[in-house]
């Protein structure tokens, strides 16, 4: 049976965005009394970022906004996912809070309003303000009770006006990259140490969501996971027992504790005296009903039991900048395994997915990411198979907006659809944004 065009294949009320976070392009990164957050901090840090660059001024964002909003009304989304920069509203993470923070934000969010895009907001996306950092960070239950503060701030000013509030963008990747791997910040080593982040993170999501409520919320309310669909590299029984501990530790340990109110046992007990202290009632407090699920997706993994390293780019299979496997059917496989085993799950965002790709450089105004097309549109047409297949999609957004401080690979990884000239800060459409515009409009009707 021939298929229907790929925009026919999405109801009217689905949500279609563009997203981004306040480290990576905000810049601006000491005006109008804003903090140092601990990807300030962790960017002095010698060899830190593959480029040497900071945040200082990223894509000047701040200071751009207006220009920034009408190009996101240009390209005809319903939707602008953005993060709140906890150092810019309360510098230190705790006592006083910095109006001029807010300020921007609530810019951010009329703007979005008066042009009729919805606002996504997220509290955190990693810059945690140094300043609690320096009193143990997210290892510290404090830290737990400071979120849930700045959470209630953030809601008393814009709730009214948000059509989504994410608490935490990615808990795996503060956990295991800030704090095992050490190769995000804040830079630390111990698998001890990311356990017990990783059940912070979801406590404090669990308590800021029930105080969120208590105030008398009024946006939806929810998380944002990095998930992966986890496969074996053979079909070797030893093989499939480690894709399966794969996904245990990667998705489930964040999930379960969301939907069931537990860690799954396998990985408990392969951390054994890593395991994070859990107070009584942290577990019903992290399994609040959630308005919405977010899952930001990238590429599956391929697991061997040899705990080799799979490198899709060695197989010759397609692969983005980032050596990331071009895979779409992951994401449909993905979507439909948290439909399996979390029955009641909430309306699902697909809250990032994109490429990152050696673009041509902008030649008669023009960048003909060809490669990045076929990526969206093919894992658009996965978005759709999951909603054919039963799985409760919203909205799809597309990572990202523009061209950003990628991390630890500084500016190096280009993911926008929107070029950016680091020397002039101008921006520049690609040809991907034109395409994401038409196939908004088609969708449209
Ligand atoms: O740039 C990041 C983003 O901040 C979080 N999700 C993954 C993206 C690409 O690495």
């Amino acid at each position: 049976m021939p298929q229907a065009p790929l925009h026919c294949q999405f109801p009217p009320h689905f949500v279609w965005g563009v997203a981004t976070s306040s480290f990576q392009i905000e810049g601006a990164a000491h005006a109008d009394g804003k903090g140092e957050s601990v990807w300030d901090r962790f960017c002095k840090q010698p060899g830190a970022i593959a480029d040497a660059s900071n945040g200082d001024i990223a894509c000047d964002h701040y200071n751009r906004l207006e220009e920034d909003l009408d190009l996101i009304a240009s390209l005809g989304v319903n939707c602008y996912r953005f993060s709140v920069a906890w150092p810019r509203v309360q510098p230190l993470g705790q006592g006083n809070w910095n109006p001029k923070g807010l300020d921007f934000y609530e810019r951010l969010v009329d703007g979005l309003k008066a042009r009729g895009i919805q606002a996504f907001a997220t509290l955190n996306h990693w810059d945690l303000p140094q300043g609690l950092q320096e009193r143990g960070g997210w290892n510290e239950r404090n830290t737990v009770h400071r979120f849930v503060d700045y959470a209630r701030h953030v809601q008393a000013r814009l709730g009214d006006r948000l059509d989504g509030l994410t608490t935490h963008n990615e808990p795996w990747v503060v956990a295991v990259l800030g704090h095992e791997q050490g190769s995000f910040a804040p830079g630390i080593k111990s698998r001890g140490i990311a356990a017990q982040v990783s059940h912070h993170l979801l406590l404090s999501h669990g308590l800021a969501l029930q105080a969120l409520r208590a105030d008398g919320a009024r946006s939806p309310l929810g998380i944002v996971l990095n998930l992966s669909s986890c496969v074996p590299a053979t079909a070797m029984p030893a093989d499939i027992a480690a894709a399966r501990m794969a996904d245990a530790r990667g998705r489930r340990w964040y999930a379960d504790p969301l939907f069931k109110g537990c860690y799954p046992d396998e990985v408990l007990a392969e951390l054994g005296a890593d395991a994070p202290i859990v107070q009584p009632g942290d577990m019903a407090a992290i399994e609040q009903p959630m308005d919405y699920l977010g899952v930001n997706y990238y590429a599956r993994t391929v697991v061997a039991a040899s705990g080799a390293d799979w490198d899709a780019r060695q197989r010759g299979l397609p692969v983005t900048d980032m050596g990331w496997e071009i895979y779409p059917q992951g994401l449909a496989d993905l979507l439909c395994l948290l439909h399996r085993d979390y029955p009641g799950l909430p309306p699902v965002y697909v809250t990032e997915n994109g490429g990152a790709f050696k673009d041509q450089a902008v030649v008669n105004g023009r960048v003909q990411d060809d490669d990045r097309i076929a990526y969206l549109r093919e894992h658009i047409a996965a978005v759709a198979s999951a909603l054919q297949q039963g799985v409760p999609m919203a909205g799809y957004m597309v990572w990202s907006l523009m061209d950003n401080f990628e991390w630890a690979s500084g500016y190096q990884k280009r993911f926008g659809i929107v070029h950016v000239d680091y020397r002039t800060l101008a921006r520049t459409p690609k040809a991907s944004a034109d395409w994401y515009r038409d196939f908004l409009k088609a969708w449209r009707g």
